[in-house]
């Protein structure tokens, strides 16, 4: 049914279908998380170190109005340069298709297209979450409940304390979706490798996380998972700085009247604005890092089946 709106590269198919380590990737951190020209720098050193630990990545988006899994480095470079391209979430699939335009997709979107092609891993930076201000707003990343849907394992550095991170850990378990501490017990906060929320799961190697995941996809528990990865410490930012930043940054979104999905893309450049570039180095770290655990996940997934 929804194969004839997927193009899937031929290098993953054949993976796919020979059983071999796959990894997706997303796009929304290419065209709303980072700046030009380093975003496609990012993009292509993390599919690099994705096939240099043994998978094959899979970055996904929607290019006129077609799904792809898999893009060339033409279709990679449109998406980072673009400055009309949709951050695209669950809902905007019907749209971004009958239109044949342009899509970044966001985690939850990942997710599902990367469950419609059968791969089970995915990296990223971080996920979205529940805002600081949700009593009033509402505004809860739908990241959140794809994750409770959708069967996909999720690698980040945990979530930015631009959102409220005890409520997103709430709304997780509410959801069914387990967060697993990658040798960590606490979640990691992105910038930094603690947050102050301590993690009830924890797991020390790849391969106990495929043990767990294929635990729980075989009793039938569907949704997604998180592997919280922290940010390599070399590469962590002082907790107290960076905090500061993202309120001055908080602060000022309100002042300006930023809200609802302009909300997370704003919040990133103010505060790559105020640490001088620095979070942006952070956050292209944590992303190697995080790409280097899930081409390892993929890896000791593939061997368990
Ligand atoms: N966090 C980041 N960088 C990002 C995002 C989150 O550090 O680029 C993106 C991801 O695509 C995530 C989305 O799925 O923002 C969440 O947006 P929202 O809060 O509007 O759901
Ligand atoms: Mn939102």
């Amino acid at each position: 049914m929804f194969a004839k709106y997927l193009d899937i590269h031929p290098e993953i198919i054949e993976a796919i279908k020979n059983q071999k380590p796959v990894v997706a990737l997303e796009s929304t951190i290419i065209s709303h998380g980072m700046p030009f020209p380093q975003n496609v720098e990012t993009a292509k050193k993390t599919e690099q170190i994705i096939r240099e630990n043994g998978a094959i990545p899979a970055t996904i988006a929607v290019i006129e109005g077609r799904i792809k899994v898999g893009l060339t480095d033409e279709q990679l470079q449109a998406v980072g340069n673009s400055k009309d391209i949709l951050k695209m979430s669950r809902r905007d699939f019907a749209f971004v298709l009958a239109k044949k335009i342009n899509g970044a997709t966001t985690v939850a979107a990942t997710m599902l297209i990367a469950e419609m092609a059968g791969i089970k891993i995915f990296v990223t930076g971080g996920i979205g979450g529940v805002h600081r201000d949700a009593q009033e707003t509402f505004d809860i990343s739908a990241d959140l409940t794809e994750l409770g849907k959708t069967n996909v394992a999720v690698v980040c550095a945990g979530a930015k304390s631009i959102l409220d991170l005890g409520a997103t850990l709430e709304y997780l378990e509410t959801q069914g979706v387990p967060v697993i501490g990658y040798q960590t017990d606490e979640l990691p906060a992105f910038y930094t490798q603690q947050s102050g929320f301590r993690l009830v799961h924890r797991a020390d190697s790849p391969e106990e996380i495929a043990e767990m995941l294929k635990i729980k996809w075989d009793l039938n528990l569907a949704g997604g998972v998180v592997i919280a990865n922290p940010i390599p410490r070399e590469f962590a930012m002082d907790y107290n700085y960076i905090s500061l930043s993202i309120e001055d940054a908080l602060e000022r979104a309100k002042d300006l009247g930023i809200r609802g999905k302009e909300t997370t893309p704003y919040l990133l450049s103010e505060i790559k604005r105020k640490t001088h570039g620095k979070s942006l180095e952070a956050n292209i770290h944590l992303v190697y890092n995080n790409a280097k655990l899930g081409a390892e996940l993929a890896c000791a997934f593939m061997k368990l089946k």
